[in-house]
């Protein structure tokens, strides 16, 4: 399959990684508005089509995909151009600024027949996979409370400035995926209710969110990200959960240890792979790059759409609004209203 990538930044360098280690699978081109970051990108990966216009690009090449790995106010226009060029999308989260971009782009996927899938990987990072599985085999019989959580000191600011900069910051950011596992623990919820504060006065956005969630189906979740939490012992960029079921409790605990307990104890290691090109402590996250582009790829060969779609992400995407309305007007905020 020939891909293009659009946005050779930051977190795109994984993704580059994770394309070149899937057979069968080339990117032959690569677009970024920055020449510097063009150039680097294509003598790292061996990649010389280089194009500083998505346009232009989408009109040049034959590509069966691309990978959008730009920042959110771009996306709805290069996706729509990237799908109405013929060509199946993945894309960075957040998918949109707002739902009504969202919504319209998975319009045109319909229209056009193609995958357009989000790039939300949290969810298939290896130790929460498991966790999901195990819920869905019916380890702890059925949930009815979970707790996922994400709470570090971590400075996520130096690699990504943009973050200290937004007038949204922790759940735009990192609580949407924090959400999408709540969603996929426990099904879609109907109603919110969301807390935030910034605690760091150097960024502009918040960087602590608290909130509850009620599940279609009753059950319920609590949800809290912290980027201000300081800790003896660092555990970013590792998500804590725990479920209660009818049956037993599920916990994923700092250093990946995951527990079961369900007449008695079992503990598993359920630490991440340490790619070749990976470093830690980011190698949780890249490795679920690796395991969500192995997903996008399996599905167009099985012409299914994948589990984290761009029709799926709308939930997740639906979340996030309704968390800030709640916030800001201090309400429970029900998601029908969004
Ligand atoms: P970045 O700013 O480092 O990189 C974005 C790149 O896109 C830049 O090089 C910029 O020049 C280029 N670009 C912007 N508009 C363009 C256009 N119209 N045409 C061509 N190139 C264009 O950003 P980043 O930190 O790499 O983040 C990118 C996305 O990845 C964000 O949406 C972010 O939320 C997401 N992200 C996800 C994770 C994760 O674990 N899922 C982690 C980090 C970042
Ligand atoms: O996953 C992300 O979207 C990143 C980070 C882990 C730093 O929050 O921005």
């Amino acid at each position: 399959m020939r891909g293009a990538l659009i946005g050779c930044g930051f977190f795109a360098q994984n993704q580059l990684h994770a394309w070149r280690d899937i057979e069968g699978v080339e990117i032959v081109a690569l677009c970024d508005r920055d020449p510097e970051r063009l150039k680097r990108s294509g003598a790292d990966f061996g990649i010389d089509k280089h194009y500083m216009d998505a346009a232009e690009m989408l009109a040049t090449e034959h590509l069966d995909f691309v990978d959008i790995a730009t920042t959110a106010p771009t996306h709805r226009l290069l996706v729509e151009q990237a799908l109405r060029a013929g060509a199946h999308v993945i894309c960075q989260k957040p998918f949109a600024e707002t739902m009504a971009d969202a919504r319209a782009m998975v319009a045109t996927a319909q229209a056009t027949g193609l995958t357009l899938m989000v790039h939300e990987n949290f969810r298939w990072q290896s130790p929460v996979r498991r966790v999901i599985e195990l819920l869905r085999e019916g380890a702890i019989g059925t949930p009815f409370f979970a707790r996922v959580s994400f709470r570090s000191g971590y400075d996520v600011y130096s690699g990504q400035p943009y973050l200290a900069e937004g007038e949204r910051f922790i759940i735009e950011d990192l609580g949407i995926h924090i959400l999408d596992i709540a969603r996929a623990l426990l099904g879609d919820a109907v109603r919110i209710s969301a807390t935030t504060r910034r605690v760091n006065p150097r960024i502009r956005g918040e960087d602590v969110a608290t909130m509850l969630l009620e599940h279609e189906g009753g059950a319920t979740s609590v949800v809290d990200c912290s980027y201000a939490s300081r800790r003896a012992r660092e555990s970013f960029p590792e998500t804590a959960i725990e479920i209660d079921g009818e049956l037993g409790t599920l916990k994923l605990e700092p250093g990946y240890r995951l527990v079961i307990e369900c007449d008695g104890e079992t503990v598993e290691d359920v630490a991440p792979t340490l790619l070749p090109w990976a470093e830690r402590p980011w190698h949780n996250i890249q490795e679920s790059v690796a395991i969500i582009q192995r997903h996008f790829i399996d599905c167009l060969g099985a012409g299914r759409a994948p589990e984290t779609s761009a029709a799926d992400n709308l939930h997740t995407l639906a979340l996030v609004e309704a968390a800030y309305v709640s916030a800001a007007e201090k309400r429970i905020v029900e998601l029908m209203e969004i």
